[in-house]
């Protein structure tokens, strides 16, 4: 009896202290990333899965665990039309719905495409009033193509503004992820960034609020995500012999941002997934390997987790925190600039 009620207390505590997840894709992307989490993945594991876009036609077809229609009054359902003004005004007008939403949170995750004026403008908007909750605020955001370079400018300016409000934001370009995949049409590449964001998100999270091969603690992720400004990714995926040396080696060559220097970078997340054959050696392996092609002083979180539908793949992902990007260093295009001093 004795054994049963303790038993039940220990299970209550880990109940409790397991952070809560909310994650909130914003706009077309950003519901699309949900979306594809929701359906292909079955969801996220102790995360609640929030889909909020200006768009109903959109959000209609949305799989989410809640879904938010932003601004009825200002976008009338017919989404921001590339305006982030708009996206921001649309965020106000609903910004107690998303508040209820994500009640009780301690880890928020933004995810976005930068560049359109939903997902630009409301995903500040949303990051800035949540603040006070005191959750750790992860961004997780595109930035646009190069065939979309009209939308540079604004990507960067919500960029700007979007790290303001987010402890790390961690940002993907589209057009590095686009050489990563190969040379895809449009609509596969949009395809492998949801792919990309989705698995980012539920990886990490599974690995903090399930049991796991070796999980990550809440407090270390904490620790190198807090206040930290861009952070970059790579993702490495390997089989066969050696299976473990080239996926962290991809992963490691592969950043998908462009960023100024890779050894000044703060902190550095490594999270390991293979299918049920992977071993706790494999893992080790991989930690080992990362942490030695890194300064002494870098703080490194790992976890791993077996996931059966990699069968006999392994995935590396490492996250290197507190970086500094070129695309914010670069000047705006000529447009840009134009269209500023007309104004
Ligand atoms: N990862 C991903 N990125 C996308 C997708 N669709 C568009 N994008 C990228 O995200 C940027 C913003 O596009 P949307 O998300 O459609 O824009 P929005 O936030 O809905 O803004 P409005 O439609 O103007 O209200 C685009 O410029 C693309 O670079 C998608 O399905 N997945
Ligand atoms: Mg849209």
């Amino acid at each position: 009896m004795d054994e049963m009620l303790e038993r039940e207390k220990i299970e209550a505590i880990v109940r409790a202290s397991r952070p809560q997840v909310a994650v909130i894709g914003v706009g077309g992307a950003g519901c699309n990333i949900v979306s594809w989490v929701k359906e292909k993945k079955g969801g996220v594991a102790g995360a609640k899965l929030i889909a909020a876009n200006t768009d109903a036609n959109h959000l209609n077809i949305i799989k989410a665990d809640r879904r938010i229609l932003l601004g009825e009054k200002t976008c009338k359902g017919m989404g921001a039309g590339g305006y982030p003004e708009r996206g921001e005004q649309a965020a106000r007008e609903s910004i107690e719905q998303v508040k209820k939403d994500v009640k009780g949170s301690n880890i928020i995750y933004v995810a976005t495409g930068l560049g359109g004026g939903t997902g630009t403008g409301a995903s500040t908007v949303i990051a800035q009033a949540l603040k006070p909750s005191r959750a750790l605020m992860i961004g997780v955001v595109t930035l646009p193509f190069a065939v979309e370079r009209f939308r540079y400018n604004s990507a960067k300016e919500g960029l700007v503004k979007l790290k303001a409000e987010c402890d790390t934001v961690v940002v993907i370009d589209n057009n590095r992820l686009a050489k990563v995949a190969g040379d895809l049409p449009l609509k596969e590449a949009l395809g492998v960034a949801n792919t990309l964001v989705g698995e980012f998100v539920k990886g990490i999270t599974e690995t903090i609020t399930t049991a796991s091969l070796i999980n990550i603690d809440f407090a270390d992720l904490r620790a190198i995500m807090e206040k930290r400004g861009l952070a970059a990714i790579g993702v490495g995926e390997s089989e066969g012999a050696n299976r473990v040396q080239h996926a962290v080696q991809t992963a490691l060559d592969a950043q998908l941002l462009d960023i100024k220097d890779s050894t000044k970078s703060f902190g550095v997340l490594i999270h390991v997934s293979g299918g049920d054959d992977i071993t706790l050696d494999e893992v080790t392996q991989a930690g080992e390997m990362i942490t030695r092609s890194l300064p002494k002083d870098a703080r490194v979180v790992w976890g791993a987790r077996v996931d059966p539908t990699l069968g006999g793949k392994v995935r590396v992902m490492v996250v290197l925190t507190g970086v500094e990007s070129t695309f914010l260093a670069e000047q705006p295009t000529r447009l840009g600039k134009f269209l500023r001093v007309k104004q």
